[in-house]
């Protein structure tokens, strides 16, 4: 197989691994962690921002055929499950040094990159779930709240776990040396 084309297949799994992990909390709970977040950060430390970025598009598309899209308007849909999951792939900017580190078995400074891969991918993620909960979630607050206060609650207790859970999970992979995970040769 080209090398290419092995990339684009490996995509393509990691999104579906991540849309299955989609699966484990109950979505309508909009604090719970995104479990996906995690393949999808691993694969994209692994092939870098291009191939992270169409992962992540893939793992947005995947929401419509499984039904599992909120919809409140078009251009809610489109901030949610377009640009949030594209946002994902960005932990790939940090896949070359990533990979340096992990090559000379610098495991804290792997671990320090990859952390900041994840809060550069969930923090924006979670900064267009938190601009649509201003715009269009404002009406699910409780009585007396602001629409500004409750989305921020609400997407960043979901955004903080989610990095958190991440950020272990990588811990556990760099420390141990699941390196054939972030290197491709
Ligand atoms: C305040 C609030 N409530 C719900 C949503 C919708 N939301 C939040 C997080 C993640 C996703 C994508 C599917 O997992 C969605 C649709 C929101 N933005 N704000």
């Amino acid at each position: 197989m080209s090398k290419n084309l092995n990339a684009l297949v490996e995509a393509a799994i990691f999104a579906a691994l991540a849309m299955v992990l989609s699966f484990i909390p109950d979505f309508a709970n909009w604090f719970s962690p995104s479990f996906g977040a995690i393949p999808l950060i691993v694969f994209s430390l692994r092939r870098g921002p291009k191939y992270g970025l169409l992962a992540g598009l893939l793992w947005g598309l995947m929401h419509f055929i499984f039904g599992k899209v909120y919809y409140l308007a078009f251009s809610q849909v489109l901030i949610e499950y377009i640009l949030a999951f594209v946002s994902m792939g960005l932990a790939g900017i940090f896949a070359q040094s990533f990979q340096a580190a992990i090559r000379s078995k610098e495991s804290k400074k792997a671990i320090c990159l990859g952390s900041l891969a994840s809060l550069l991918a969930v923090g924006i993620r979670y900064f267009w779930h938190f601009l649509a909960g201003v715009i269009f979630w404002g009406s699910y607050a409780p009585k007396g709240m602001s629409a500004l206060w409750y989305s921020f609650s609400v997407n960043g207790i979901a955004g903080s776990s989610t990095l958190i859970l991440v950020i272990v999970s990588l811990i556990l992979l760099v420390s141990a040396q699941a390196n054939r995970l972030f290197l491709t040769k």
